[in-house]
C-alpha cells in the first residue's frame, strides 16, 4: 500500500477534463453529446427489429454479481396465499387478494448506472464540487437523478473482447487498450464512432454464473480496460458518452502497474463525465451480433429516478 502512488500522482496534476464544459451546473456530463442528431443516428442502426434486454436478474439463485462488501437483493413477501389464509392479510370489498413484497438493495447492487458523483478523488467530484455534498443522507450534487431524467439513448456498439482473444470469458486481471478495441473492431468489421455508446464484453458475468462464488471472488480483480493517459484522451477525442460492460466495475480493479484502485472512475467518470454502466448481461446481444455481422445498434437505457442516490438500477434495451 505504502508504494501506491495517489490517484492525483498517477493522473497527474492536468488531467483530461470537462469541467465547466457544459456549464457549471451540469450533472450529466458527456452524455451532453447524445444530443438528437446521435439519436437518430441510432436508430438507423436498426434494421431487423430485434430487441435485447441487457439486465442480469436480481436475486439469482446463483447470487448476485456484487463488488465485494455489497450484496444481492434481500427480498420478501409481505403478502402471500398463506397471510390470506391465516387472517392476517387486509380484506378488500369483493375479496380480491393480491401478493407483494419489499426488497432490501444496494443501489450499486446491480446492472446499475453510476451517478457521476459516485466516486472522486482530493476532495472533489465531477464538475469540481466539492464531496462534502455526499454528506447528510444523499447526494445533493451529481446523483443518478439527472441521468435518469435524461435517458441514455444513442448508436451503440458492441466490442467483443472474449471472443476477439478466443475465450469463454477473459482471466482474471486481464487487461486491454483502445489499441485492443480498436483492433477488435476491425476484426469483427464495425468501426467506433465518434459519440458511440460503447459496449464492452469480457465474459466475466458468464464466469460469474458458471462459477462458485467463493473462486469468483477469490483475489477479486476482474479483467478491463487499463488506465493510461492515452486511453483518457481517446475517449475524450471520440466524445464517448457511455462506457457499458459485463463486469462490477468496468476497469481491471486495480491498475497492474501502479496498483491503484479503479483509476478510470476517477479519469473518466470524475474527470470527463463519461457514464458508466456496471454488471450488463452483453451475451446474448454479443451472440446475435456474431450471427450476422451487425455490431451496432439503437442503445436505450434510463436508471430509476431515486431523489439524491449515488447509482441505480437498470435495464437497458438495445434495439437491432
Ligand atoms: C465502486 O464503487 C467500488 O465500484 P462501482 O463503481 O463498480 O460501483
Amino acid at each position: 500500500m505504502a508504494d501506491v502512488p495517489s490517484m492525483r500522482e498517477l493522473l497527474g496534476d492536468n488531467p483530461p477534463q470537462n469541467w465547466g464544459k457544459w456549464g457549471d451546473d451540469d450533472e450529466v456530463g458527456s452524455l451532453n453529446y447524445l444530443d438528437a442528431a446521435q439519436v437518430l443516428r441510432g436508430v438507423a442502426s436498426v434494421k431487423d427489429g430485434q430487441v435485447f434486454t441487457l439486465q442480469c436478474p436480481m436475486g439469482h439463485p446463483h447470487g448476485d454479481p456484487v463488488f465485494p462488501g455489497r450484496e444481492g437483493i434481500k427480498r420478501e413477501m409481505v403478502w402471500d396465499h398463506d397471510v390470506f389464509e391465516s387472517g392476517q392479510g387486509p380484506s378488500f370489498p369483493g375479496g380480491i387478494r393480491a401478493s407483494d413484497d419489499k426488497a432490501e438493495i444496494f443501489l450499486q447492487g446491480s446492472s446499475q448506472y453510476d451517478a457521476l458523483g459516485h466516486a472522486w478523488y482530493d476532495d472533489t467530484l465531477w464538475n469540481g464540487r466539492h464531496a462534502d455534498t455526499t454528506n447528510g443522507g444523499g447526494m445533493s450534487w451529481a446523483s443518478v437523478l439527472p441521468i435518469a431524467n435524461r435517458g441514455v439513448v444513442g448508436r451503440g456498439v458492441l466490442i467483443d473482447m472474449a471472443r476477439h482473444r478466443g475465450k469463454d470469458w477473459l482471466d482474471k486481471g486481464e487487461t486491454f487498450t483502445h489499441h485492443d478495441l480498436q483492433e477488435a473492431a476491425q476484426k469483427q468489421g464495425v468501426t467506433i464512432e465518434d459519440r458511440d455508446i460503447l459496449l464492452v464484453r469480457t465474459g466475466f458475468l458468464k464466469y460469474f454464473y458458471a462459477t462458485p462464488a467463493d473462486e469468483f471472488y477469490e483475489g477479486f480483480v476482474e479483467p478491463g480496460l487499463t488506465y493510461s493517459r492515452e486511453l483518457v484522451e481517446w475517449f475524450q477525442d471520440k466524445e464517448i458518452p457511455n462506457l457499458v460492460t459485463d463486469t462490477i466495475a468496468n476497469e481491471v480493479t486495480a491498475d497492474p502497474e501502479s496498483g491503484v484502485l479503479l483509476p478510470l472512475h476517477a479519469s473518466l467518470l470524475r474527470n470527463l463525465g463519461v457514464s458508466l454502466a456496471e454488471i450488463i448481461w452483453l451475451d446474448d446481444l454479443a451472440d446475435a451480433c456474431a450471427a450476422d455481422g451487425r455490431w451496432d445498434f439503437l442503445y436505450t437505457a434510463a436508471p430509476l429516478k431515486i431523489h439524491e442516490a449515488t447509482g441505480s438500477p437498470v435495464n437497458p434495451v438495445v434495439i437491432r
